[in-house]
Order: structure tokens, then C-alpha cells, then sequence
């Protein structure tokens, strides 16, 4: 009796085990077969009055409440796509945008889930801070909290999105700028004048738009999205407390605008050109002050300001740069403390234009070892200070050096010269031979044709037709008719020089041409190691979820194809990853008899005990089989024996 009932527990327990395979099976199968492309948002949720509600006559931030209340809202949640897809106990922040049935105009640039518009999925998640602040609440720890998990969900992730209050938007996209070095993915805030939760609110439109923006344009920036414009964020200032379009871009025109066609400017488009890999600078120095001169403003007034613990100051004079030159006092206390090693930059008080040394006034500014910053809005002054002034492995030589460079496109360096796009002689006989003249015509018809000459160029390596097309407009990261860059094209062909010179001058590593393919693939799957190396290192990481990663690895296993797999190795795969039947590339290795790849999976710690759905492992196979060498490579001399 007792042992009946102890047999049929044990078959119900392993019914249930099997059945919850099974099941993990069925989900697995769907996310292996799930052709829907997808992109993937974090959303993370800081306060402001875009999720506020009224209470005592005031707005304050609710918690958890955004949530539940975009879930009940059609325009940024597709329930029955939300039903059949999330796990409703782990994945209750989940959302799913409803597909997008408006074409949305790429102007020759992929989204990153390389489909045609028409059948994206833009899925987000959304994480709420605890506590939820009004911006004006906000410090710089603020900041290093929201760069901090944007870095720890960074491969996760196409994109993310910063739900903020508006009062102080411009410094946190400032400062974010410039904590996020090497940054490939957008990175987008917004907020509102009235909350989602209104009948009449902006938030809706501002927080699609950023979705749709983050979602499909792979823009490697820190942007602003308000009131159907996005714009870079350093270059931000909030200038209206009452309008729906609070935020404003004085020296720079809105990279994306948002009408019937959504417009990039891609030539607009700062990238960052290196090979190192995404990551955060936390540390932002706190002493650092904005200091606004005004007629008549005593020398004891600025002396309080220069003092200890005070190490930067963004210095805002009149006009184009210009202090008083008939006050020696001032002029003097400036030089002292740039001798006592504060950092002081000047900026215009004027909303629009930059600071010269056009007049004797400004000039004697700058001799007094004063650093010009162009155009950078205050925000963007006092974040850079900041954050160089953070960097305690800089000498103050180096700190001063910085400050006058453009790192994020904060400030424009030199007035940029009109491009001549019909200085490319292809060009300009193609433009004459469809007797096309206006300057619109010639860029639609630039457009077409240069992503297809850039990989035509990479295609054979061809650097100097590269920077010949960079130079006369080429978006070095645009795609083709089949979502592809010239970046893929040269990884896929093995030309290492055309890899290293494209990401010097900013191609995407994250981008995915119309079959989910980033440029790391194609080097996988030309098996060019030392390309796989530097997108590696400049922060690609394996697009395919671990099942389809398994069927790769399984079917190089089956093939004894040892570089294959060294291949994805060195791309990160973990070589136990398992397929839809829990096989991982060991188990194939061993029943196909490719000793060389197991000797490979092995050395390079492949699990030998790893059970499929039958509950056989690499060594149960080793075994059945008799393979007594691979048994032995598996350190099984015991079990040889016993087989003997
Ligand atoms: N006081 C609010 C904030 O900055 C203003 C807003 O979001 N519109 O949090």
C-alpha cells in the first residue's frame, strides 16, 4: 500500500514534471518561432507632472498608478497581444504598443528591428522610482541613479525612455549627456504640462512620440521629445512654465520633427566614433555654481561666490561674451581664482547665439584665463563642468582642455560649412541626367543612392570612396533597400580597416538590417575574428534570444564546424545554451561523433551533465554509445572501465 502510494507520487511528480516542460516547451518553441519582430524600451518612470494627480488643490506624484492606467488605454497597450505574450505575475510592467498602421518615413535609416514600418512592435517596461519626485526635487544623485539603470539594462534593451518632470529636464538631459560616454542607443526624456491622466493632457502624445522615436530610430543620443519635436538634450532649455511647447533648442534645430511623416535630420545626428564600449561616469562634482554678472555687481559679491569648496563656474556675461573691461577689480578676482585652479566658463545671457571675442570687453575676459563656451545653453555648461570636474584622474590642464572641446554636441566648434552634395560626380550626372536642380530633389536623390554606395564601398574595402561619400553628406550609418549598413557589409566581407574606420566615424554596432541581423552576425558568420573582437569591445552584444543562439550552436556541433563555434564564442554566446528540446551543442557534438568540437565545448566549459527533454545528457549519450574517448575527454576513466 505504502509503496503504491509512494509510486504514484513519484509519477506524479514526474507527470507534473513533465508537463511543466512541456509548457516551458511550448513557450520556448513560440519565442524561437515568433517571427514578430520586436524592439524593446525601458521606460523609467522619475516623477513629474506627467503621472501627477490633484490633491489637497495641488499636484503631487501617485505611485503605482501609471501602470495600471496605461494598461487601460488602447494607444499604448495592445491587450490581447499583452494577453497571449506576458506572464501576468512576473511581467505586470509589460506593455506592448499596438502596431503602428501609419507609414512612418525612414529616410533611408533602419528601425532597429529592421522591418518596414508597417510591422513593428515596439514592447516597454516600465520601472517606477521610488519615490516619485517633482524635478524641482531632484539632485545629482538623481542622475547617477537613472545612469546607472540605463547601464545595467543597457544589452537588454533598443532604447529608453525617461518619464520626467519638466522644471528640470534640461539639466538631467544635460548631465546624462555627458555621464553616458560611448553612448549607441537612444536615450529619451519626457514629461508633461498636464498628466496622462487628464482628459486634456500633452503626456499621451509626448510619451508616444518618444516611444516611437526610441523605438524605431536607432538615434544615439540623449534627446528631448516635446510637443512633436525631439531635440538634443544638451542643447535644451525650458522656456515657457504655461505652453504645451515648454522646451526650446536656441542654437540648434529639432533632429527629429514629428508631422504627418516623422523627419530626421541624420546629418544632425551627434555619434560618438569610438570603439569602446557603452558606460557611465557617476561621479559628477557637485561645487560648481552658475554666476550671472549684472551692471554693478561688487567685487565682494563674486569673491563670496570663488569661495572654497567652489572648483567651477559658468561665468553668464552680457552679449557675445562681454564683462565689464573698465572693472580692473573684477577682472583681477577672475584671474585669481583661475590661479587658485577654479574652472571658469563663459556664456552668453542671451537665450540665442554664442560668446566671441569680437570686443575688447570679451577679449579681456579670455585673458584673464577665462574658457569661451560658444553656445552652450547654462544647463549644458554647468553639467560638463560637472562631470569633467568628476573625472579625478585628469589634471586640471586636461579638465581646462575638455571644457573648450565638444564632447556631445553640446557646442557648435566651427560653423559648419554648407555640404556640397554635388560635389560627388555621381551624383551630380544622375541629378542632370533626371533634370533635377532643387536642393530638395538632389538630397531625396542623395538619400536613395548613397546607402547603396556605402556598401557598394564596403563591400570591397573601400575606404577612400568611404570618406568621400562621408564627406560630401553620406550618413555613415544609413541603410539600404534591405535594412542593411555599410558597417554589416564590411564585417560580413572580413575588411577590418573599413570595420575600424566606420566606427571611428560612428556607425551603429546596434543596428539590425530586415532579418534581425547586426553587423556581429555577419562577422560570425564570415567568422572574422578579430572584427568579432572589436565590435565586442565597442559594446555589441549577440541580437538572438538563447534558444535560436542554440540552434546555431547545435547545428556547427553537427557539422564539427570548431571556427563556427569559436565564432559565437568569442561574440559572448555561452556554449550551454539549450534548443527547444533543451539540447545544448555538447549533446550534438557527442551523438554526431565530432570529437574536435567536443573537444572545444569542453575546453571551454561545456556542461556535461546538462538534461534534454528526455532526460539524456552529453555523457548519457557518451555512454549508450560507447564512445570511450569521449568519455575520457570528459575525465570518465571509471566509466570506460565499467563500459570495458
Ligand atoms: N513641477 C513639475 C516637475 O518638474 C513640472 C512638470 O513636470 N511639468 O516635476
Amino acid at each position: 500500500m505504502a509503496d503504491n502510494a509512494d509510486q504514484s507520487e513519484t509519477e506524479l511528480t514526474r507527470s507534473k514534471s513533465v508537463d511543466e516542460k512541456v509548457a516551458e516547451l511550448e513557450l520556448k518553441t513560440r519565442a524561437v518561432h515568433d517571427a514578430e519582430p520586436l524592439t524593446k524600451i525601458l521606460v523609467l518612470y522619475t516623477g513629474g507632472t506627467i503621472g501627477m494627480v490633484t490633491k489637497n488643490g495641488v499636484y503631487e506624484p501617485e505611485p503605482d498608478c501609471m501602470v495600471q492606467k496605461l494598461r487601460a488605454l488602447p494607444i499604448f497597450h495592445d491587450a490581447e497581444y499583452g494577453d497571449a505574450h506576458f506572464c501576468p505575475e512576473t511581467e505586470a510592467n509589460h506593455l506592448a504598443l499596438p502596431l503602428l498602421k501609419s507609414k512612418l518615413k525612414t529616410d533611408g535609416q533602419p528601425s532597429p528591428n529592421g522591418l518596414t514600418k508597417e510591422e513593428f512592435r515596439v514592447l516597454f517596461t516600465v520601472e517606477e522610482f521610488e519615490p516619485l519626485l517633482d524635478s524641482s526635487n531632484m539632485n545629482m544623485q538623481d542622475w547617477a541613479t537613472i545612469a546607472s539603470r540605463i547601464q545595467d539594462n543597457y544589452d537588454q534593451f533598443d532604447g529608453f525612455v525617461v518619464l520626467h518632470g519638466t522644471d528640470t529636464m534640461a539639466y538631467t538631459a544635460s548631465a546624462l549627456s555627458f555621464m553616458c560616454e560611448h553612448l549607441g542607443k537612444p536615450i529619451i526624456l519626457t514629461g508633461s504640462q498636464i498628466p496622462i491622466y487628464e482628459v486634456r493632457s500633452d503626456g499621451r502624445d509626448n510619451f508616444l512620440s518618444s516611444l516611437i522615436i526610441a523605438g524605431n530610430y536607432c538615434i544615439p543620443e540623449v534627446l528631448v521629445c516635446f510637443n512633436e519635436k525631439v531635440f538634443r538634450g544638451n542643447r535644451t532649455i525650458k522656456n515657457d512654465a504655461t505652453s504645451f511647447s515648454a522646451f526650446k533648442s536656441p542654437n540648434m534645430a529639432p533632429i527629429v520633427t514629428l508631422e504627418i511623416d516623422i523627419s530626421v535630420d541624420w546629418a544632425g545626428v551627434f555619434r560618438s566614433g569610438t570603439t569602446e564600449k557603452f558606460r557611465v561616469a557617476t561621479n559628477f562634482c557637485p561645487n560648481v555654481g552658475l554666476l550671472r554678472i549684472f551692471p554693478g555687481i561688487t567685487a565682494q559679491t563674486v569673491r563670496a561666490f570663488m569661495q572654497p569648496p567652489m572648483q567651477g563656474v559658468v561665468l553668464q556675461t552680457y552679449g557675445a561674451g562681454n564683462a565689464p573691461d573698465n572693472r580692473q577689480d573684477l577682472l583681477q578676482l577672475f584671474r585669481e581664482a583661475t590661479n587658485w585652479g577654479i574652472i571658469i566658463i563663459n556664456i552668453t545671457q542671451c537665450t540665442h547665439g554664442r560668446v566671441s571675442t569680437s570686443y575688447a570687453t570679451g577679449k579681456a575676459l579670455r585673458e584673464t584665463g577665462v574658457i569661451p563656451g560658444g553656445d552652450m545653453t547654462p544647463e549644458a555648461a554647468l553639467a560638463k563642468l560637472g562631470y569633467i570636474l568628476g573625472k579625478d584622474s585628469w589634471s586640471l590642464d586636461k579638465k581646462r582642455k575638455m571644457m573648450s572641446r565638444n564632447l556631445r554636441g553640446e557646442m557648435t566648434t566651427s560653423i559648419q560649412e554648407e555640404i556640397s552634395i554635388m560635389d560627388h560626380e555621381l551624383i551630380e550626372s544622375v541629378a542632370r541626367t533626371l533634370s533635377l536642380s532643387s536642393k530638395d530633389e538632389i538630397v531625396k536623390l542623395r538619400d536613395a543612392l548613397y546607402p547603396n554606395l556605402m556598401c557598394a564601398a564596403a563591400c570591397t574595402g573601400d575606404v577612400q570612396a568611404l570618406e568621400k561619400l562621408r564627406q560630401t553628406g553620406g550618413n555613415i550609418s544609413a541603410a539600404n533597400q534591405d535594412g542593411r549598413t555599410a558597417l554589416h557589409v564590411a564585417c560580413r566581407g572580413g575588411h577590418f580597416s573599413t570595420v575600424q574606420y566606420l566606427l571611428h566615424h560612428g556607425a551603429s554596432v546596434h543596428i539590425k538590417d530586415y532579418h534581425g541581423d547586426t553587423p556581429l552576425i555577419d562577422a560570425i558568420s564570415g567568422k572574422h575574428m578579430a572584427i568579432i573582437k572589436l565590435l565586442v569591445q565597442t559594446g555589441a552584444v549577440i541580437p538572438l534570444k538563447p534558444e535560436k543562439m542554440a540552434v546555431e550552436l547545435c547545428s556547427a556541433a553537427s557539422q564539427n564546424d570548431v571556427d563556427t563555434i569559436r565564432a559565437w564564442h568569442e561574440a559572448g554566446a555561452d556554449l550551454n545554451v539549450c534548443d527547444y528540446n533543451y539540447r545544448a551543442a555538447l549533446h550534438v557534438a557527442v551523438c554526431t561523433y565530432n570529437t574536435d568540437v567536443v573537444q572545444y565545448l569542453l575546453d571551454n566549459g561545456a556542461n556535461t551533465d546538462i538534461q534534454d527533454i528526455f532526460g539524456n545528457t552529453p555523457m548519457s549519450h557518451a555512454e549508450k554509445l560507447c564512445y570511450h574517448d569521449i568519455l575520457k575527454m570528459m575525465g570518465q576513466e571509471s566509466a570506460v572501465n565499467h563500459i570495458e
